[in-house]
């Protein structure tokens, strides 16, 4: 049953109170968490130009070997639809859950920043961030980053070039067949290897490793909420699925949270 009707479901407010009795809650987003933003997901047909491509065959090493100005464009493009966007109730309401909770860590796949953006403060961008630039052959070092606004280069022939040897320069994230970086997918194994509640927000569960990630928070005893407008693979773990836009969804959770929060004052007054 779709959870919009406005007020909280009783699988939304059972889902609350397990968030609100949580200790070690962790929060998974992927691309479909900034849907409200206006940023198109993965699974979203690319629209205008980019609509003849895949974006699995563009954001790999090989497409930037084989076309390094095709690559960077994409990029650039997804870089000017991030510059107007901004975070939506989704993002915040996951920010607000560190106001009310003891421990709170968001392990996102998405590169947009906007969980930062929102005011939440433990995050694990595990796929990096669009944002950043750095050295194609990582030549000081992994990563090596670049400031392109100190470069100076002609954008109509691609990405400007490494001013340390001269490789390329590309975005600072982790393409299909790149490994993620070691020390983030470690605690985001760990974190999920200890969670007692993993909230799954706007994710198709269909990109390894990341997408194992609510199995073993399941698998560790944790109780698994799945929040997304369609089943998905997750769905099969979760205690509740509570299906509907994030953005509308996530501040009916807050809500009851914080309903339930004001009752147990009350109980305890
Ligand atoms: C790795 C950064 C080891 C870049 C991304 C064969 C050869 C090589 C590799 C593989 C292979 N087979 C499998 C693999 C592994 C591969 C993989 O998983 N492939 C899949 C596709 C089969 N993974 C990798 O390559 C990873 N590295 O495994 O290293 C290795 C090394 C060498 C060789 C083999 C293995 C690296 C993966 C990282 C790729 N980089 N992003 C960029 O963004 O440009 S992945 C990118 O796609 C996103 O970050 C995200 O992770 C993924 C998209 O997934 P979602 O976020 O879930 O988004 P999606 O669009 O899919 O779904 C949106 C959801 O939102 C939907 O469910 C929808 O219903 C929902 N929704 C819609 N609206 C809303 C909503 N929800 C809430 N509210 C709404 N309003």
């Amino acid at each position: 049953m779709s959870e919009v009707s406005g007020t909280p479901s009783q699988s939304i407010r059972e889902a609350a109170l397990a968030i609100r009795r949580s200790h070690r809650l962790v929060v998974l987003t992927g691309a479909g968490i900034s849907k409200e933003s206006g940023i198109p997901t993965f699974r979203d047909a690319l629209d205008g130009l980019w609509a003849r491509y895949d974006p699995q065959q563009l954001a790999t090493p090989s497409a930037f070997r084989r076309n390094p100005k095709l690559v960077w464009d994409w990029y650039h493009y997804r870089r000017g639809l991030l510059a107007q966007s901004q975070p939506n109730p989704g993002h915040y309401a996951i920010a607000e859950l560190e106001n009310l909770l003891p421990q709170v860590v968001v392990i996102t796949q998405n590169i947009d920043g906007l969980h930062h953006k929102a005011g939440s403060h433990d995050v694990i961008p595990v796929h990096g961030d669009i944002q950043l630039n750095k050295c194609f052959a990582d030549c000081q070092g992994d990563p090596t980053f670049i400031d392109i606004t100190r470069l100076e280069w002609d954008p109509e022939s691609g990405p400007p070039r490494c001013p340390h040897c001269g490789a390329y320069v590309r975005p600072a994230v982790v393409w299909f067949e790149e490994m993620l970086p070691h020390a983030a997918l470690e605690r985001a194994y760990e974190l999920s290897a200890t969670a007692d509640v993993m909230l799954v927000v706007g994710t198709s569960g269909t990109v390894q490793p990341v997408a194992s990630l609510p199995f073993l928070a399941y698998q560790s005893h944790a109780i698994v909420i799945e929040v997304n407008p369609e089943p998905t693979p997750i769905t099969m773990v979760a205690r509740w699925s509570l299906s509907g836009p994030s953005g509308v969804i996530l501040p009916q959770v807050i809500a009851a949270i914080k309903a339930g929060l004001s009752d147990s004052g009350a109980a305890d007054a």
